[in-house]
C-alpha cells in the first residue's frame, strides 16, 4: 500500500505542503472530478446518444460536438465550486468566464483549458483529452484585469492534461518535474504510474499533417524532406506518427521522444493551435521533461498573449530537433 501514491498526496508532498499546493490540490481535484465524468462519457460513446454534432458553431467557427459541450459545461461548473478559482478561459467560450459568487471574493487563480482537445476524433474511437494551465492573478483590485488572464506561460503555476485513451491518464507538473497518473477504474482514483517523466534522448518520431505540404513555404518543405532522410542520435531513420489529437500526439512523443510540428501555412497564416490552452500547457510540460517548445522564433513560454483565443505555430519536442526546425522558419 505504501507504494500507492494518489494525486493529492503527490501534489502536496512535491510542494512541501505549502499554502499554494493546498489551493492547487483543491483546484486539481475539481479538474479530476470533471475528467472522471468526461472519461465516463467518452467510454460510453456510441452507446448513448451523446455523439454527433449539435448543429452549433463555436467561437473558432467549428462545428460543436455534443461531447465538447458536455466537457465544457462539466469543467466550468466544477471549477466554479472551488473557492480558489476566479476565472476560466475555455476554447468553447468566446470570453473569459469570471466567477463572482460570494465564495470567489478572494479567489486568485485563473484556469485556461481546452475541455475536449482532438474533437475530430470523438466519433472514431481515437484518444481525445483535456489540456489545462493554471495562473495566479497579478492584480490586487476587485476586478480581474487582462494582465491576470493573459500571462506568459513562464508565469504558470501548474499545467497538465488528461488523455482519454486505452486508459485515462493525468499528466501534470507544478514545476518540479512531470508526473503521470493512471485512473484505476476499480477504485476511481488516479494512481502515480509515471514519476519524473523525461523525454528519451533519441528522438524517433516526427508528427505533422503532411497534407498541408503544398501550403508550406519552400524552406519548410525542404526541412520536412530532410526529416525523412535524417537519422536520429541512435542512427535510426525517423518514423511518422500523427493522430490529429494534439494531446494524444504530445503524450506519445513525450514517452517515445520526437517532434510535433504545426507550422503556419496558407490555410492557417498564424498557425492553428491556440496559445493559451494548446501551446502553453504542453510547452510548460515539455520544458519540465527536458524539451523545448517554439513558435518558430521564440520560446512559447515567453510569449505574452494578446487575446484569449490567439493562435500560434507550434514546434515542440526534443530540444535539438526544435532548435533545428527553428533554423528553417
Ligand atoms: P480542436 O481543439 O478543435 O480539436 O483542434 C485542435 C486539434 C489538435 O488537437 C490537433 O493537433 C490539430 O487540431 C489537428 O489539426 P489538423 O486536422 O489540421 O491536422
Ligand atoms: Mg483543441
Amino acid at each position: 500500500m505504501s507504494s500507492l501514491v494518489n494525486l493529492t498526496r503527490h501534489l502536496l508532498h512535491e510542494n512541501t505542503y505549502s499554502r499554494e499546493s493546498l489551493e492547487l490540490a483543491n483546484i486539481i481535484n475539481q479538474l479530476v472530478l470533471a475528467a472522471k465524468l468526461v472519461s465516463r462519457e467518452v467510454t460510453k460513446a456510441g452507446l448513448v446518444d451523446i455523439l454527433g454534432a449539435t448543429g452549433e458553431i463555436n467561437v473558432q467557427q467549428e462545428e460543436v460536438q455534443k461531447l465538447d459541450v458536455f466537457a465544457n459545461t462539466t469543467f466550468i461548473e466544477l471549477l466554479k465550486q472551488s473557492p480558489y478559482v476566479k476565472a476560466v478561459g475555455s476554447e468553447e467560450v468566446s470570453d473569459i468566464v469570471v466567477f463572482n459568487q460570494a465564495h470567489h471574493q478572494h479567489s486568485e487563480y485563473i484556469v485556461h483549458l481546452d475541455p475536449l482537445d482532438g474533437c475530430s476524433n470523438i466519433d472514431v474511437n481515437v484518444s481525445v483529452g483535456t489540456n489545462f494551465v493554471i495562473f495566479r492573478r497579478v492584480s490586487k483590485g476587485k476586478k480581474l484585469t487582462k494582465a491576470d488572464y493573459l500571462q506568459a506561460g513562464k508565469q504558470a503555476v501548474c499545467a497538465g492534461y488528461f488523455v482519454y485513451g486505452s486508459s485515462t491518464m493525468l499528466v501534470y507538473s507544478t514545476g518540479g518535474g512531470v508526473h503521470g497518473f493512471t485512473l484505476d477504474p476499480s477504485i476511481g482514483e488516479f494512481i502515480l504510474s509515471h514519476e519524473r517523466l523525461q523525454l528519451p534522448e533519441a528522438s524517433t518520431i516526427y508528427s505533422i499533417n503532411e497534407s498541408y505540404y503544398p501550403k508550406w513555404g519552400q524552406k519548410f518543405r525542404g526541412y520536412v524532406d530532410n526529416l525523412k532522410k535524417d537519422k536520429n542520435t541512435k542512427g535510426k531513420i525517423r518514423t511518422a506518427r500523427y493522430i490529429g489529437s494534439l494531446v494524444a500526439d504530445f503524450h506519445r512523443n513525450l514517452l517515445k521522444g520526437g517532434i510535433f510540428l504545426y507550422p503556419a501555412d496558407k490555410k492557417h497564416p498564424n498557425g492553428k493551435l491556440r496559445l493559451l490552452y494548446e501551446g502553453i500547457p504542453f510547452a510548460y510540460l515539455i520544458k519540465q521533461a527536458g524539451g523545448y517548445a517554439s513558435n518558430g522564433q521564440e520560446d512559447v513560454l515567453e510569449i505574452v498573449p494578446k487575446k484569449l483565443h490567439q493562435r500560434i505555430p507550434l514546434f515542440i519536442g526534443n530540444t535539438k530537433d526544435v532548435k533545428e526546425a527553428e533554423k528553417y522558419l
